[in-house]
């Protein structure tokens, strides 16, 4: 039987008390209404979050929110921090894009593997707003993450980095990189060859590619980072140890999988209210076609599907809290992000010739929200990890 947590029941694990957190989840949705969304034009014409809109972001402690207050940060609990993530999946994902490896997968990485120094310095930074890129995909090893190419070799007290990695979020604009290389030529048990790497990115050798073009989430940077004789000290070895990267990125990846799937649970949630809306003023046999039941019906199972993926999500977030949840994870970002690609198709349907329109954020939530069941492993990806868990548990139960 499942032991579903829904919303009406209070989280365990919680750090900040929920009357301040509500108080913050008020501002920060203020914050979206009056900032954020109506800077979406100035985003997608520039293909960048403005720099004052990155201060503001700043200011309100977005880059820090589940670092540990002791380091700068407003120490979130996971299931807090996600909720923040769904608020932050209705304005153009560009904002989420530009926070969120900060907060999910280079701080989780950092949290669960780094040495206590590494933490105090790089968790830091990343809390003030530094920003910061995870470089685990290549261009030969996507899904496939632990049969990546880059090499570092130990010379001294340093390593030394070579290769390439690729559709590097942030690549363009970042400060901080974690990055994964092979500290072993040949694969070894538990995938014990790849080691993580703290690396400043102004660092000599370390260059970012320019922004690749793309379908949608525009001001969303993703870019090649090459990697040529880069000199990292052996300190920013993540962990202190060898062979610790492959366990740092699945981990990192479970909070990036919760991250992605509560950003299209957000972005839905802002296509329906833009069907409804939609629905409700345009007319067609002079009546609204809000009115009609086939359109009704698409209204509905949106509306159902979304409540589904937010009991997910909430349930999700409390195993996680409580230890490794990465069949929920993956179980949650598989399903939230083809919901939202059901959702937006929908709502493109619903608003007819005019959901195929550039003018209409139908056509624009349509091309965005596409790449979410894709990166942080595609639906394909998430299916093998929920399958492979399954598998284990009914062989050790039986
Ligand atoms: N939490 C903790 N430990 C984990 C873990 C997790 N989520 N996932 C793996 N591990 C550890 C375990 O110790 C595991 O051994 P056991 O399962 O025997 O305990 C070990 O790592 C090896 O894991 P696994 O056997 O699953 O490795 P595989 O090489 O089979 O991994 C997949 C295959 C496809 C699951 C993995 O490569 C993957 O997730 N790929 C997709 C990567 C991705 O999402 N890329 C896109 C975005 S990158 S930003």
């Amino acid at each position: 039987m499942l032991d579903i947590v829904t919303p009406t029941r209070p989280l365990p694990g919680t750090s900040m008390d929920e009357e301040t957190f509500e108080a913050f989840l008020d501002q920060l949705r203020r914050f979206i209404r009056e900032r954020l969304i109506p800077a979406e034009p100035e985003v997608i014409e520039a293909n960048r979050v403005p720099q004052w809109l990155l201060d503001e972001m700043r200011d309100m402690g977005l880059f820090g929110l589940t670092t540990p207050e002791e380091l700068g940060g407003a120490g979130l609990s996971v299931s807090q921090y996600i909720r923040v993530i769904r608020e932050l999946g209705w304005p153009a994902p560009a904002y989420r894009a530009t926070l969120s490896i900060n907060t999910g997968m280079f701080s989780t990485a950092l949290t669960k593997g780094g040495t206590p120094e590494q933490q105090r310095e790089w968790l830091t930074r990343a809390a003030a707003g530094e920003i910061a890129c995870f470089g685990l995909t290549e261009p030969d090893s996507g899904s496939d993450s632990a049969a990546l190419k880059t090499r570092a070799v130990r010379d001294g007290d340093h390593y030394v980095l070579n290769g390439t990695k690729r559709y590097i979020t942030n690549a363009p604009i970042a400060k901080l990189g974690l990055i994964m290389a092979r500290t072993h030529a040949e694969p070894l048990p538990k995938n014990a060859h790849i080691s993580a790497f703290l690396i400043d990115m102004d660092a000599p050798g370390v260059t970012a590619g320019s922004p690749d073009h793309k379908m949608g989430q525009r001001g969303a940077l993703i870019a090649d980072v090459i990697l040529e004789d880069v000199r990292v000290p052996a300190a920013n070895l993540l962990g202190g140890e060898e062979g610790k990267g492959f366990l740092a990125a699945m981990q990192a990846l479970d909070s990036g999988r919760l991250s992605v799937g509560a950003a299209a649970l957000g972005l839905a949630e802002r296509a329906l209210e833009t069907g409804l809306r939609y629905a409700t003023e345009r007319k067609a046999f002079g009546e609204p076609i809000a009115n009609f039941q086939l359109i009704q019906a698409m209204l509905a199972d949106s509306r159902a599907e979304i409540y589904a993926a937010e009991c997910m999500m909430w349930d999700a977030c409390a195993r996680a809290e409580r230890g490794r949840a990465t069949l929920e994870c993956s179980a949650f970002k598989m399903f939230s992000t083809e919901m939202c690609g059901r959702v937006v198709d929908r709502v493109v349907q619903i608003h007819g010739g005019a959901g195929y329109l550039a003018e209409y954020d139908a056509e624009r939530l349509f091309r965005d929200a596409r790449v979410y069941r894709i990166y942080e492993g595609t639906t394909q990806i998430q299916q093998l990890v929920i399958a492979k868990q399954m598998l284990r548990d009914f062989v050790a139960g039986s």
